[in-house]
């Protein structure tokens, strides 16, 4: 975009009139419109989430679900893959965080062409992904906690609309195996309005589904009371502008971090606000020194297949 000159500094031309507001909840500045998702964006706009039947195929579905349980006996699969370690997380709830490194073979869900055109015109061009990760509820489990995604952001509302969030349903979601719950139109609610139980809607579904929501809306993960777990993945998305404009921990080397002050690390982005900058589940710190565990042993085996491949010559 071209900067304009005014007076003797350069600003960027503002598209903030742009802007719409959704209620008394949500305001953000429309994107691109896809002729052939205007009725699912209608959708949205008025309820705040909408159901997208099928958009994943049967064959997408058994992958995702094998793929799961291959991560879920790995031991490798981080602090929540067992069981969740709090209520918000779900004690019967397993969770597989950072799957975008995890697996190949579930590439297909975070870029479905029609999840991207959702975002296009909700959020800005360069949007994030922001959370990735499993969420298989298990027989027992109770309700979530009623929250929004965007809820440790302190902004009155009408506030700027952070984020998407979705949950791809590996399993039908029913009535009672802890389908997603939602509070229809509380997109549009000012900080007054207060969430009850009694106000939520279930996204039942079958598998392959996707419930796409604003953050802005009331949901939890429902209680299940079934006995068979409710398999599924969630891909959330953020604005571009959610970020450092210096990409501070890929710009730091990892070598040394110990030489570096507590509280300039805790500055560069090593740090956690509640569970918002986690490395698979856990604090960036211990991401970190993971990673260099996994780098050096990644080296090591490359070194001695070189080596193997040396010996044959
Ligand atoms: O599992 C679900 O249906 C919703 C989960 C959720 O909203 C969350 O963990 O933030």
């Amino acid at each position: 975009m071209a900067y304009q000159k005014q007076s003797d500094t350069y600003i960027r031309p503002s598209n903030i009139h742009k802007r719409v507001q959704l209620g008394k909840g949500t305001t953000f500045l429309p994107g691109k419109k896809d002729p052939s998702i205007s009725h699912l964006i209608d959708h949205v706009l008025e309820h705040g989430y909408v159901i997208l039947p099928s958009l994943f195929t049967k064959e997408q579905v058994d992958t995702g679900n094998s793929e799961l349980a291959r991560l879920h006996s790995e031991k490798t699969s981080g602090p929540a893959s067992r069981g969740g370690r709090n209520t918000f997380e779900g004690l019967q709830t397993r969770r597989v965080y950072a799957l975008a490194d995890k697996s190949r073979a579930l590439d297909c869900f975070p870029i479905h062409e029609t999840l991207l055109k959702m975002n296009d015109y909700f959020l800005q061009e360069h949007y994030l992904l922001t959370s990735y990760h499993s969420v298989d509820i298990g027989p027992g489990e109770r309700s979530q906690e009623m929250h929004t995604d965007d809820g440790l952001v302190h902004l009155p509302r009408p506030r700027p609309l952070m984020g998407i969030g979705t949950m791809i349903a590996l399993d039908p979601f029913t009535l009672t195996n802890g389908a997603t719950t939602l509070i229809p139109g509380s997109h549009l609610w000012s900080d007054s309005q207060t969430p009850t139980r009694e106000a939520m809607i279930p996204a039942i579904m079958p598998a392959g589904s996707v419930v796409y929501f604003l953050n802005t809306i009331w949901h939890s993960g429902g209680a299940n009371t079934s006995s068979l777990p409710r398999r599924s993945l969630t891909v959330q998305y953020c604005q571009p502008w959610i970020r450092p404009t210096e990409n501070m921990t890929v710009a730091m080397g990892w070598e040394d971090l110990d030489a570096v002050p507590k509280r300039l690390l805790e500055l560069l982005g090593f740090s956690t606000h509640d569970f918002m900058g986690y490395v698979d589940g856990r604090s960036p710190r211990a991401g970190v020194e993971m990673r260099k565990r996994r780098l050096v042993e990644w080296g090591m085996k490359n070194e001695e297949d070189e080596r193997k491949k040396g010996a044959k010559l």
